[in-house]
């Protein structure tokens, strides 16, 4: 557009930027305060894409506002280089894993530079270098001695066409994450790091993310601990030694207990079951490789036929003596609870479907018609003591009757065949039953959790290898530390496809090492880590990187994390951030930092899609990073995707128009042509409605870049350009001063999304670079003064005060206005506000009651 070259910009200011690395962080010597602002970083499969353009721009926006700010800034970039996707090239190409993952790196560095995001270069790590995955063994040695890494056998999730076990996160809708196969089960002595024991703290600390994570992150972390509240209640079994227990969230409905469910694959199934007679051991066998084959998301559908197997077996009621016959079905997951239940069948819907499949008896415990609320009674009573008869329209326990209607009755209600329960809440019934039951040594208050350890062993070469011996007497031992980094052998000569077990294990040579303790003979662990380990602790990396004696600085963290803000994918919702908030957890417990979150705000973006589905390599609807740099060019690329829509909305490609981006930076670029470069101008004079544009947008950009509204922020940036370009073209002209501070204003926010474009115009203004430090201009607040309106404030519906404010006021600013009003005060005469709904500018609505 009429003689902006942006091509030959770009170029010219990466140059600069290379030369003078203008946005390295700070030292000691800096006494800003600091931020640190911190992307994702990258896993490098082949070159950036738009979904990269994405993220890493909004990462940039962030970066250069906080320097605008006065901070001190670190924004690091490495590489998640470890993984899957670099082994499986490698095995197509029969070449060492290394060469592709480093080939693919340099790619990404050449690409980062050519999109001109503010990288502090100084730090890059990968973590497929030893000088890195030395650390990731330090943590794992440190995370055993604590008893928070252990082995185990158990049955695991296995991915037949991966050939490798996978983490219960890493298994969605009963299918590998990665490759869609259908992931089955089984057993394997496997690593495991406990994350269970901090799954309190996981829970409990989300609290203090709120409002500054997305709801939506909250929620799904919140799910995916999954903590219920209930008992733990001991069962009798005939014929059996010890008790069985069982964990319910409804203790209250022990005497509605009709039979009693085992898991099928749990080893007390099996125990059971061994006791029985030859046809029910015969069928229970049956049963068994059956559910073998079954999914876990396909046991707990709730519309599958039920099945299960009668074992000949009774467990007694502790409450009441009563023999409950006893089940294996594979409703009842061996690795939730105790991998047993009490089925009551009344008042749990699986275990109803379960009890009309087999004809087992129903007896209902709690009135569900009861009233429960308030002061009503229970059942109305005349004056002979009777019940009234409540009429023909009140539901009846008889047509409710669940094991009728199949419904069961989940519902509040009054307790009812339950003894000395009877007549009570349920909140009072639980309390109640959990009191006798801990007086009787038979239960007692507990809480289950969906959390499971963290299984971290891989069958896969590309990953850290587990720094641990395993010795001829069976005993597993540390490497020792002066033994670390234990490095991956030569990827020559092994042959890495995968077939379940680890490729590792075929490296002779390496596997052959001696007892740390008794010098005789011993072998390697042959399995690597999960990269989830690698990227749960990187960002504390960053602040030392290379530091060959110690994995990172306490001291630089001290000054540095947690980190501000963290900007990524929403893929990332729960595996990545559960972990690397896991080990931070740890790592405070260790005393090696001082925070136990790690990052203190979140943002996600969307995704970026094409045709209407996520743009990536398999599905070749890839559109290429490197080609889009020369044209439309960065500066372009990442003004549109900004101006796409909200940050946390995913973005269609065909939506995106780099072309309006482009005509934009060139009008903006033709602003600072116009403008005499001379720059002694008086920030105080010229046109005043341009100078209110500029003003504002220097008083608003904060707030909105805060709340991550980038899009707004580039709408208002246009608003500025075009009354620049109308004062130029029809007003005083060029050499009006509200030209030039709008021009430079326009520069200078312009650096968030355009940074070439923001530079070359800074230098054409007549300053020297760079504008990416220069500090953000204090907006004249004269110039701010705007049109004001008449707001009601509202008790209960009732208007009490009126208050002038601005037409532009916020939503919490004109609460706290109307709260704070003398006379709302007096109309409220002490009550509380329990409601607020306030609808700027005009309505604030409390309601007392
Ligand atoms: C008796 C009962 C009565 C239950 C009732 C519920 C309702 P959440 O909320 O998911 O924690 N349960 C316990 N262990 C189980 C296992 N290993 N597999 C399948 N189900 C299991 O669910 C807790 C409830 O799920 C427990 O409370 C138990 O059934 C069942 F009216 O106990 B309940």
């Amino acid at each position: 557009d009429a003689g902006y070259d942006a091509y030959a910009v770009q170029q010219k200011w990466q140059a600069r930027w290379r030369e003078a690395d203008p946005f390295r962080a700070g030292g000691a010597e800096d006494t800003r305060p600091r931020k640190y602002v911190l992307g994702m970083f990258p896993y490098p499969s082949g070159d950036l894409h738009m979904g990269h353009a994405e993220s890493y721009a909004y990462v940039d926006v962030v970066a250069r506002f906080w320097r605008h700010r006065g901070y001190n800034v670190l924004n690091p970039i490495g590489w998640d280089s470890f993984g899957l996707p670099a082994e499986n090239a490698a095995i197509q190409r029969g070449a060492d894993p290394r060469e592709w993952t480093y080939a693919n790196i340099e790619q990404h560095k050449k690409s980062f530079r050519e999109y001109g995001s503010s990288y502090d270069w100084s730090r890059i790590l990968h973590t497929s270098d030893p000088d890195y995955y030395h650390w990731n063994q330090w943590l794992f040695q440190r995370l055993y001695e604590r008893g928070l890494a252990y082995r185990k056998e158990s049955p695991v999730n296995w991915c037949p066409n991966d050939q490798t076990v996978l983490a219960n996160e890493q298994v969605v809708d009963g299918r590998c994450e990665r490759c869609g196969t259908e992931v089955v089960k089984k057993k394997l002595t496997q690593w495991y790091f406990r994350i269970t024991e901090y799954a309190d703290r996981l829970l409990d600390d989300l609290n203090q993310l709120e409002g500054f994570w997305p709801q939506k992150v909250l929620r799904m972390q919140r799910n995916w601990i999954g903590r219920s509240v209930g008992a733990d209640i001991d069962f009798e079994i005939e014929g059996r030694e010890e008790t069985v227990t069982v964990f319910s969230t409804r203790p209250d409905t022990l005497h509605g207990a009709t039979f009693f469910v085992v898991a099928p694959d749990s080893d007390l199934a099996t125990e059971l079951a061994a006791g029985a007679s030859t046809e029910v051991r015969v069928r229970f066998q049956d049963y068994l490789t059956s559910v073998g084959r079954t999914s876990e998301i396909e046991r707990q559908s709730t519309d599958r036929p039920k099945t299960g197997v009668f074992l000949e077996r009774y467990a007694i009621n502790p409450i009441n003596g009563e023999r409950l016959p006893i089940w294996a079905a594979d409703y009842v997951l061996a690795d939730y609870g105790h991998g047993a239940v009490m089925a009551v069948p009344a008042h749990d819907q699986r275990d109803l479907d379960f009890a009309r499949a087999f004809d087992l008896p129903v007896r209902v415990v709690v009135d569900t018609t009861a009233p429960v609320t308030g002061a009503i009674p229970v059942i109305e009573l005349d004056e002979n003591g009777e019940p009234i008869d409540p009429g023909p329209d009140a539901a009846s326990l008889i047509e409710l009757d669940p094991a009728i209607t199949g419904i069961a009755l989940t519902g509040e209600g009054r307790m009812i065949n339950s003894g000395s329960l009877d007549g009570l809440s349920k909140r009072n019934a639980i309390a109640r039953i959990t009191e006798q039951l801990t007086a009787a040594g038979t239960g007692r208050t507990s809480k289950s959790y969906r959390l499971r350890d963290w299984l971290i062993s891989r069958q896969r070469f590309w990953g850290t290898p587990i720094p641990m011996i395993h010795t001829e007497d069976g005993r597993t031992v540390p490497v020792p530390e002066d033994q670390l980094p234990l490095t991956l052998p030569d990827a020559k000569g092994l042959d890495l496809a995968p077939r379940g077990t680890s490729p590792l294990g075929a490296a002779t040579e390496w596997m052959t090492t001696t007892d740390p303790e008794t010098g005789a003979p011993a072998t390697r662990d042959a399995d690597t880590m999960d990269t989830f380990v690698d990227s749960s602790w990187y960002f504390l990396r960053f602040l030392s990187p290379g530091d060959p004696n110690e994995a990172f600085s306490s001291k630089e963290a001290g000054k540095w994390a947690p980190v501000d803000s963290y900007i990524g994918g929403v893929e990332h919702a729960i595996l990545h951030l559960l972990y690397a908030r896991f080990i931070t957890k740890v790592l405070f417990d260790m005393g090696l930092v001082d925070f136990t979150e790690p990052f203190t705000s979140l943002i996600n973006q969307g995704m970026v899609l094409l045709g209407g589905s996520k743009m990536s390599k398999s599905k070749g609807n890839l559109v290429e990073f490197s080609s889009s740099m020369v044209n439309p060019g960065a500066d372009a690329v990442r003004v549109a995707v900004a101006f796409a829509g909200p940050v946390e909305d995913d973005i269609n490609w065909e939506d995106v128009s780099t072309t309006g981006a482009q005509k934009f930076l060139a009008r903006a670029w033709r602003v600072a042509k116009d403008v005499d470069s001379s720059p002694e101008v008086v920030w105080a004079e010229g046109d005043p409605a341009l100078r209110r544009v500029t003003h504002r947008l220097l008083a608003d950009a904060p707030g909105l870049v805060e709340h991550t509204k980038f899009n707004v922020v580039v709408a208002r940036l246009m608003e500025l350009v075009n009354a620049t370009r109308k004062v130029i073209d029809s007003g005083a002209g060029p050499a009006d001063p509200a030209v030039r501070e709008a021009a430079e204003t326009t520069a200078m926010v312009l650096d968030l999304f355009a940074p070439h474009t923001a530079e070359e115009m800074w230098e054409m203004l007549g300053y020297r670079p760079f504008v990416g430090l220069v500090p953000w201009r204090q907006p004249d607040a004269t110039l701010l003064v705007e049109d004001t309106v008449t707001a009601v404030v509202q008790i209960d519906g009732k208007v009490r005060a009126t208050l002038e404010v601005s037409a532009r006021i916020d939503p919490s600013a004109l609460e706290a206005l109307a709260r704070a009003d003398a006379r709302v005060q007096r109309a409220l005469n002490g009550r509380e506000i329990t409601r607020a709904v306030v609808r700027p500018p005009k309505v604030v609505s409390f309601s007392t009651s």
